[in-house]
């Protein structure tokens, strides 16, 4: 039978089935197939078989539609990667509104991480209770300008926790942002009885560990189902380093552009007759994202 990969962790997988939850290990010809520690991984489709009412065997895996991987540089240029979460419809990137303040080089580097594996990309503007809405919404204008949706929310005033919740419906989604953001809140409160540890309690939890995996996929709690996963962030996660070649198509804004440069290949830095260089000159393009685009090329391997 199929099921989805729910939770993994040291060798067995709890999948989901139409005979319930199993635990299941990974069958041994899947194993010597390919020595890699992402053979299943949570957001796998998998054919299980059955040995027990409670446990399973894993015998293939499906393959993925989409998928967040940490990418590492190899020799030559090779990139290898390493699935965290596979099947991904779409990415939720929690930022506060302040404390900690909003970094929009940090937005634009998960923005290029999204772009990257083209996974949908929702913005999530939290503590939206820290200041006036006004305020709130000037901080993320450039990015509704590109086209990101933005979903204004506060745990404390429990606001635009249903427009959250109606977004993760019938959807596997992955939550992710730097740690102190509010993720863990924003989950127990689309989701109470959830109970992820918040605030001070999960530092605790975490101090001296190292969080470099994905625990699991929450089942959302929706009649349209859907499953979300919640992460340490991805300096944690090591999806910290980006690539050169294609971080300009990264900055969506940019694409409609980038056939207007001069010369092939154009790191739209120093060349003459530049199409983003242009766009900008015609407010097609922000300075502060053009801005950004520059450092992280310099930061880029
Ligand atoms: N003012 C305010 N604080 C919040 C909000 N959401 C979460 N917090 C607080 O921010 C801190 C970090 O929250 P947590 O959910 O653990 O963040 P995570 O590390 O991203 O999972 C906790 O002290 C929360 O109480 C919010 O909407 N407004
Ligand atoms: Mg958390
Ligand atoms: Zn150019």
């Amino acid at each position: 039978m199929q099921g989805l990969v729910l939770k993994a962790q040291s060798g067995f997988f709890w999948v989901k089935t139409d005979a319930g939850v199993l635990e299941c290990t990974l069958r041994g010809r899947l194993k010597k197939e390919r020595q890699s520690s992402d053979i299943a991984v949570i957001g796998d489709i998998v054919e299980v078989k059955q040995i027990s009412p409670t446990h399973g065997a894993i015998e293939a895996v499906q393959p993925r539609r989409t998928r967040l991987a940490r990418r590492a540089a190899g020799s030559r240029g090779v990139w290898s990667e390493d699935v965290l979460v596979a099947n991904v419809d779409q990415v939720l990137l929690v930022f506060a509104c302040a404390n900690p303040p909003l970094s929009p080089r940090m937005l634009d580097r998960y923005l290029v991480l999204t772009e990257a594996e083209e996974l949908e990309t929702v913005i999530v503007a939290n503590k939206t209770d820290l200041m006036s809405d006004e305020q709130a919404h000037a901080l993320f204008a450039v990015y509704e300008q590109i086209g990101y949706p933005v979903i204004y929310t506060s745990t404390k005033h429990h606001t635009g926790i249903d427009e959250l919740r109606g977004r993760l419906a019938g959807h596997i989604s992955v939550v992710t942002g730097k740690s102190g953001v509010g993720k863990s809140s924003l989950l127990n409160a689309v989701q109470p009885g959830l109970g992820l540890a918040t605030g001070e309690v999960s530092e605790l939890l975490h101090k001296g560990r190292h969080t470099t995996t994905v625990a699991e996929l929450h089942p959302v709690d929706d009649a349209a189902g859907g499953f979300v996963a919640d992460t340490p962030g991805i300096r944690e996660l090591g999806l910290w380093r980006l690539a050169k070649e294609s971080l300009d198509w990264c900055y969506r804004e940019f694409r409609p552009f980038l056939g207007e440069c001069y010369f092939a290949g154009c790191t739209h830095i120093h060349e003459p007759d530049c199409g983003v260089r242009a766009a900008m000159a015609g407010s097609q393009v922000t300075e502060e994202r053009y801005n950004s685009y520059v450092k992280l090329y310099e930061e880029a391997i």
